[in-house]
């Protein structure tokens, strides 16, 4: 009751001249000279002048049902070690110099509506944030989140740390510019990142230092590419050779490891959606199973003829379904050379016995995992060229993820199927020589006019390839280029269009990298400042 007031008062007062600057004036308002850099940008927030003081022992308090959560809890602790990282360092001269008693933030407030912990796709990820000083003239005094569900909490709470910026004059954590009226939401549902695991191996920590990251610029899935021609990394326990196909002992996923990434994740907002790309990248499956190749001089695509190739498809998921409980599964179904079937004597029978061509056979491969993924209720993901081959007969639940330049989301969506976007002349992080700004500026819903088609696409995804890059290199080619794609997919497509923003976005992502390298996350710089043009 008395928060749906506030939030009246709130939309009113605070929201309208937000609202005359972005929708009179066309722009996001700017943050002159001010330290207070927000990345994505929120989708509508106000601010002052003012300058408060957070307390080093800042504290917790909780509303609504949700509010008990020990997802919260932790995140706040994880948080509270972010923000006070410096301050923590001086706290013990702080102590000798008399301490300050009185601050403007000693609390944080977090109220969660729901205590649903459910984390799917679509999860209610809105949340509000006011920071204002306690002086009887606010609206609001103190520091107060607001959610649906404890994931939209997780989301206010990082745009809460990224407004506490150490000021190293008075060293104290400070808020400038408050009052500060959020209301945030994404613009997308999906926003992901890929990463490879089986063309170099990540070990789980990294895995886990590269979720932890995802969290920092808002992305909410992790697409991991698990498996692929060079390597099986991951224990299947029904079919225990298959990681016979690992590179070596040492570098395998146990089934306890999964499960440990995936609820590493979770806590964090990150559902994770697994991937087996058959039937044209699955060569190393035959490490422990050569009957899954059709002969050993083709070694893929596996072998359509044999029921054990579903049998071992089936396994494959059965098992991983107790570990992902992503509704999206990919199956991957991309770069299918049929070469080698018809040169194989029994595959070329089959074909002939059932008179089917190559096409076919690609076509019955695809549907029948989709089959198998569906009797686990999972709704199945494919790579674009299933649906550039046999549009007609995939599965209408079929989401169609975008990799060929930028044209399938738009034909996929006139169809009805759902859409992902991941050009890779635009997302493709291997691709080194694409600068941030073509990141930035790509547009899922370019070439998707109608409103109700648009809805259809789900949102984007930045890859990151494992061909040439392990662990030494991953993190400083993930960042700063995949939080470009991060605000893209978070915040609205006005507040970011794709004018002027050498003045606008760049120093906010210049600042937001820098907070990344405070953190630990070794991105790499935005522009290279010391290039210069080459003389003639
Ligand atoms: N592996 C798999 C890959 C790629 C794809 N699938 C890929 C193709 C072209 C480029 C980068 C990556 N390495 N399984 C395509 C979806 Cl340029």
């Amino acid at each position: 009751m008395l928060v749906d007031l506030f939030k009246s008062l709130f939309l009113i007062l605070a929201l309208a001249p937000c609202l005359y600057r972005t929708l009179v004036l066309g722009s996001v308002p700017e943050i002159n000279g001010s330290l207070t850099y927000l990345w994505p940008l929120p989708s509508e927030f106000t601010f002052g002048n003012d300058t408060l003081s957070v307390d080093p022992s800042l504290s917790l308090t909780v509303g609504g049902k949700g509010g008990n959560s020990g997802i919260l809890s932790a995140a706040f602790d994880r948080y509270r070690a972010i923000v006070f990282k410096h301050s923590d360092a001086f706290s013990i001269f702080s102590r000798f110099r008399g301490r300050r008693s009185v601050y403007d933030i000693s609390e944080l407030n977090v109220i969660v509506h729901s205590d649903s912990e459910e984390l799917q796709l679509g999860v209610d990820e809105s949340y509000s944030l006011f920071i204002a000083k306690n002086d009887g003239q606010s609206i609001i005094g103190g520091a107060t989140i607001e959610a649906n569900t404890v994931y939209g909490a997780l989301r206010g709470l990082e745009t809460f740390s990224q407004l506490c910026a150490f000021d190293y004059g008075t060293k104290s954590v400070q808020v400038y510019k408050a009052p500060w009226y959020i209301l945030d939401k994404p613009r997308f549902p999906y926003r992901g990142l890929l990463l490879d695991t089986s063309r170099h191996f990540l070990p789980v920590d990294v895995i886990k230092q590269i979720i932890e990251s995802m969290s920092y610029t808002k992305l909410n899935v992790l697409h991991w590419h698990i498996i692929d021609e060079q390597s099986f990394p991951l224990e299947v326990p029904t079919y225990p050779n298959l990681w016979q196909g690992s590179y070596t002992k040492w570098e395998r996923y146990t089934v306890e490891d999964a499960y440990e990434i995936v609820n590493f994740a979770k806590i964090r907002g990150i559902n994770v959606m697994a991937e087996v790309d058959i039937p044209g990248h699955a060569e190393s499956w035959g490490a422990g199973y050569p009957d899954l190749w059709p002969s050993p001089s083709c070694r893929e695509p596996l072998d359509v003829t044999k029921n054990f190739s579903f049998d071992v498809i089936s396994g494959i998921l059965t098992d991983m379904r107790k570990i992902f409980p992503f509704e999206l599964f990919h199956l991957g179904g991309d770069e299918v050379n049929t070469d080698c079937w018809t040169s194989t004597p029994h595959v070329k029978q089959w074909l002939q016995d059932r008179n089917m061509t190559t096409k076919d056979a690609y076509q019955y491969f695809v549907l029948k995992a989709q089959e198998i993924a569906i009797s686990k209720s999972w709704t199945p993901v494919n790579w674009e060229e299933t649906f550039n081959t046999f549009a007609a007969n995939l599965n209408p639940q079929t989401v169609v993820h975008n990799w060929l330049g930028p044209g399938v989301c738009p034909k996929a969506v006139v169809k009805g199927f759902r859409c992902i976007f991941s050009n890779q002349g635009v997302w493709y992080l291997d691709h080194l020589d694409v600068p941030w700004d073509r990141v930035y500026t790509a547009e899922p819903l370019e070439g998707i006019n109608d409103v109700h088609k648009q809805e259809l696409v789900l949102g984007g995804e930045v890859c990151m390839w494992g061909e040439t890059a392990d662990t030494s290199v991953v993190q400083q080619t993930i960042w700063p280029r995949a939080a470009a794609a991060a605000e893209r997919l978070w915040s609205r497509r006005e507040a970011i269009s794709t004018a002027n923003i050498n003045s606008t976005a760049l120093p906010r992502l210049q600042y937001f990298r820098c907070l990344l390298n405070r953190r630990g996350v070794q991105a790499a710089p935005v522009t290279n400042k010391y290039a210069r043009t080459p003389p003639i």
